[in-house]
């Protein structure tokens, strides 16, 4: 059985396998979380995004995709770049926001990793409402665990609305 645990705090300091940023398709950085964990994990994740880029990513990361890094100077062992979509009131992209959960739960997979800390990706910059970024999150992990590698996943929420959010959606 993999444990879903919630904790309010910074993703960068998490000991954990892999840890997932929030990005953007260019992979080469921004703020908020993406921000944070560039300057905690220093240039070498740059640096092989920067490589990432000149290879197979040349035209970005797209939406709902997902693709490893090493974590620099961080605990993790390694670095998940997902990018979520960008909020619509117009369009439902809510298969885009579960796709960054299971793409990013299937590159953990392959890399070995059992331990993976996620952030609530697109409720800050993307404006993906806090309640149903949530939902998304839980059912989406919740439905995709049993056929991974991973053992816990630790939803790590910078707030205390993100938290309760969370909890909620967790039951
Ligand atoms: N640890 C955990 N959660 C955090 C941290 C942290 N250190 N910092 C922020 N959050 P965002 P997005 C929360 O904006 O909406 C970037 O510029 C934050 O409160 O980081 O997917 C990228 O380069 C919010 O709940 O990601 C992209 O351009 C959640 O993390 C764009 O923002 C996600 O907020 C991506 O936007």
């Amino acid at each position: 059985m993999t444990s879903i645990t919630l904790i309010q705090g910074d993703i960068t300091t998490q000991s954990v396998d892999a840890i997932v940023n929030a990005a953007n398709s260019t992979l080469l950085g921004g703020g908020g979380v993406d921000g944070a964990i560039h300057r905690r994990g220093g240039p070498a994740i740059l640096a092989e995004c920067r490589e990432l880029r000149a290879g197979p990513y040349r035209r970005g990361l797209p939406v709902g995709a997902a693709v490893a890094t090493t974590a620099g100077d961080m605990d993790a062992r390694w670095v998940i770049h997902t990018v979520g979509p960008v909020y619509s009131h117009d369009e439902d992209r809510s298969d885009l926001l579960a796709s960054c959960y299971r793409e990013s739960l299937r590159v953990a997979t392959e890399l070995g990793a059992t331990t993976i800390a996620f952030p609530a990706i697109s409720t800050g910059v993307y404006g993906w409402p806090m309640d149903d970024g949530a939902r998304t999150a839980v059912e989406t992990v919740r439905a995709t665990v049993p056929d991974t590698s991973i053992e816990e996943v630790r939803f790590v929420l910078f707030d205390q609305r993100a938290y309760r959010a969370f909890e909620s959606a967790l039951g």
